[in-house]
């Protein structure tokens, strides 16, 4: 049955369906969609498509919970998370809420910090998730292990050596941070500098001030923790309306398909048409095939009926 002909509940649901960003909201739109489908034959295979889906999600929601995915339980790993580490008083929790807008134990007293502390910042309109972490011995291993991108804030050169003992087994990419630039004389920000693109090449550094940022300076330190995500943009649009606020985050090189999959598992095989706009296509509004490798920022219209 195809959903035009379904209620206006139904309609609006599949819709808010298609560009929902959580598999929360996708469960309760799907929830929706169950409830106003016609219980008759005709509708049959199409109630039984549903069903399915919503068990396959709650499913999967369920072992996201249970696994802890991200490493500590009760943390779900957003699409791009970055933990903060370091030694006490570095600054960890002055950046946390810099970057959150989320208020943090910040003190001179040490260790104060004492669990992991979840916030998110946005990177144009891409959500990233922050954590904060109690400092070094004390920060939490599983995450520290687990996550993609790790900021070691530190407030001087020492702390890198030291830090290594707590982040070698971490697969994550790290970016220094070394923070309370607005302490330093220009001489000594040219020392650090050299010494951290002679010593510690293999780290991508930033030189910082929680305290005292300056609005550019934040905008490139969220571009080049965006950056160290292999991951791309992807809007999603229902036809002749505005694309989404928020952007679906997906791999580079993500097909069609695979990002439909993103939407909702089984929806690749019922797409009917894709219209692309953006980088990956020749012109606006281009009709693509499941194949078609998306590109960041890419607008994507698809059509299930
Ligand atoms: N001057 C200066 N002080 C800072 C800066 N960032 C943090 N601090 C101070 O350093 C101390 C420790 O900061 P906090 O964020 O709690 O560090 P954490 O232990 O790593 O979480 C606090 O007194 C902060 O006010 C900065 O950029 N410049
Ligand atoms: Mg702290």
């Amino acid at each position: 049955m195809a959903s035009t002909n379904q209620s206006p509940f139904y309609q609006r649901a599949e819709q808010e369906y298609i560009s929902a960003t959580t598999d929360d909201e996708r469960i309760a739109c799907l929830e929706i969609m169950i409830k106003e489908c016609p219980k008759h034959k005709s509708s049959e295979n199409m109630l039984k498509n549903l069903t399915l889906r919503l068990k396959r999600l709650k499913n999967s929601v369920q072992r996201q919970k249970k696994s802890g995915k991200g490493g500590k339980a009760g943390i779900k790993k957003a699409d791009m998370q970055v933990v903060l580490a370091g030694f006490t008083n570095s600054g960890k929790s002055s950046l946390f809420s810099l970057l959150t807008g989320l208020k943090t134990k910040i003190a001179q007293t040490k260790f104060t910090t004492y669990e992991p502390k979840l916030g998110t910042t946005h990177f144009e309109d891409a959500p990233i998730q922050i954590v904060d972490l109690p400092s070094f011995p004390n920060h939490d291993k599983s995450l520290v292990n687990s996550t993609d991108t790790i900021i070691l804030v530190i407030d001087s050169l020492d702390q890198i050596k030291e830090s290594e003992k707590f982040l070698y087994r971490s697969k994550a990419k790290i970016i220094i941070l070394y923070n309370k630039e607005d302490l330093l004389s220009e001489t000594q920000k040219r020392k650090i500098k050299s010494n951290l693109q002679s010593k510690f090449k293999k780290y991508d550094f930033f030189l910082f001030s929680s305290e005292k940022p300056d609005k550019i300076k934040i905008n490139k330190l969220k571009e080049k923790i965006f950056q160290t995500f292999p991951v791309i943009r992807i809007y999603t649009k229902e036809p002749r309306k505005a694309p989404s606020k928020e952007p679906m985050i997906v791999n580079e090189n993500t097909t069609v398909s695979g990002a439909a999959e993103k939407i909702l598992k089984g929806m690749s095989k019922i797409i009917k048409k894709t219209k692309v706009w953006g980088p990956s296509s020749k012109f606006g509004g281009q009709q693509v095939g499941l194949n078609h490798i998306l590109k960041d920022k890419d607008i994507l219209e698809f059509q299930t009926t």
